[in-house]
């Protein structure tokens, strides 16, 4: 494999996986991406024209798209509409994106007889209680719960259906969420950081009891590479790094990594729909492929995201007040002992 086609390329996990690829093997890298608000061209600075291609563009584009996959060994698909909060307010660009978006690029690779890796989610599977011993595996039933994740549902069906009719040679991950430099400031954990680099009190949704398995970025990063060189046609595979923690638990974290009072937080609304937990059993990627992850230690991993947002306000203070905005339009509501206020 030489040549490789990335899409949303310009995003979190897309931009974190460019620099993965450049940096670990001698592939060449073109990346499509529509600059949505999430896309940004600073997180893929520095990267030499040798190796790497920027074509501004929607994967919803059947001449493009077609014109693109011609050209490459491999496509790792990464783009979406990605925040479930927007999903609420506006599922629209989620069906576009995220359901056509994916069945343009699956015509594409079709046509051409060309490797596909799908980048989905571990919230196709929908929540699990606080207290079950369980963790989802590649054999749990599909069950998600907001506009984004049935929209990722969607997209993953699509592409088993891609395999199994028309025999593309594809393969799917969903994995955990993802923390790490790059990721937009509507995201929880980097909206903690740079409020509190603002002097705003972080919010924390509801009670803050839900849990998320959280797994660095470049740990993302090398489970897709390992998928796309190792990987078995049609297989699906999970990918986390035993990180389970409750919201309240990882707000109280970043408020310590940034030497304040554990309490010095605020609750607001809750998400409506809110999943409680989401945990994943990883065993058939380490057993099968051999991965592990890199960051176990999240105490660490945190703490260098928190370094990486502090001394790189200049990549997302223009987001930042934009962001702040569209929670305060979206209902987002502080509450107090006495009520809800904004
Ligand atoms: P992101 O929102 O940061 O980035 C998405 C990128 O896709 C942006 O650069 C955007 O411009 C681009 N894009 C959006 N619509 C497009 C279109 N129509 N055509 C071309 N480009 C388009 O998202 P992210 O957090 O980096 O997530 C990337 C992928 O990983 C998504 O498929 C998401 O479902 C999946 N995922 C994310 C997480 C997480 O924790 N963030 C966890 C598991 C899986
Ligand atoms: O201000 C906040 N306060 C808060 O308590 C925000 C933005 C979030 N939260 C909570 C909601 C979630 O329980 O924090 C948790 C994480 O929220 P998000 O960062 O919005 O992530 P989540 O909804 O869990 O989805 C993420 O992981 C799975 C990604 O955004 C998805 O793209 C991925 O599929």
């Amino acid at each position: 494999m030489q040549r490789i086609l990335v899409t949303g390329g310009a995003g979190f996990i897309g931009s974190n996986f460019v620099h993965y690829v450049i940096a670990h093997t001698d592939f060449a890298v073109t990346v499509l991406d529509k600059l949505t608000y999430a896309g940004n061209l600073a997180s893929l600075a520095g990267l030499s024209a040798e190796r790497f291609t920027f074509v501004e563009g929607d994967i919803c584009d059947a001449a493009l798209v077609d014109s693109l996959v011609a050209g490459v060994d491999a496509v790792v698909h990464y783009a979406a509409e990605s925040h479930n909060d927007n999903s609420l307010s506006d599922p629209t660009p989620f069906l576009h994106t995220n359901i056509t978006g994916t069945f343009t690029l699956l015509e594409a690779v079709r046509r051409h007889g060309t490797r596909f890796h799908h980048i989905s989610t571990d919230e196709v599977y929908g929540d699990l209680a606080l207290d079950d011993p369980e963790r989802f595996t590649e054999n749990t039933p599909y069950n998600p719960s907001s506009p984004y994740s049935s929209t990722k549902a969607g997209s993953d069906l699509l592409v088993r259906a891609w395999v199994r009719s028309f025999g593309v040679y594809a393969t799917i991950s969903n994995c955990s969420n993802n923390y790490g430099p790059y990721q937009h400031v509507e995201k929880f954990i980097p909206r903690q950081i740079t409020n509190i680099l603002d002097g705003i009190r972080p919010r924390l949704y509801g009670a803050g009891q839900n849990v998320r398995d959280w797994i660095h970025a470049d740990d993302h990063s090398s489970a897709v590479l390992t998928i796309l060189e190792k990987g078995t046609a049609g297989e699906t595979y999970l990918i986390g790094a035993d990180g389970e923690r409750n919201n309240k638990d990882v707000i109280e974290r970043i408020l310590a990594g940034m030497g304040l009072p554990a309490d010095a937080y605020d609750h607001v609304s809750d998400r409506p729909g809110h999943d409680l937990r989401y945990a994943i059993d990883s065993t058939k990627l380490r057993s099968e492929l051999g991965w592990s992850p890199s960051y176990p230690d999240f105490a660490a991993g945190l703490a260098g995201t928190i370094d990486w947002y502090r001394t790189n306000e200049a990549w997302w203070r223009p987001q930042k007040a934009a962001t702040e905005a569209k929670y305060l339009d979206q209902g987002e509501a502080l509450r107090t002992s006495g009520g809800v206020h904004s």
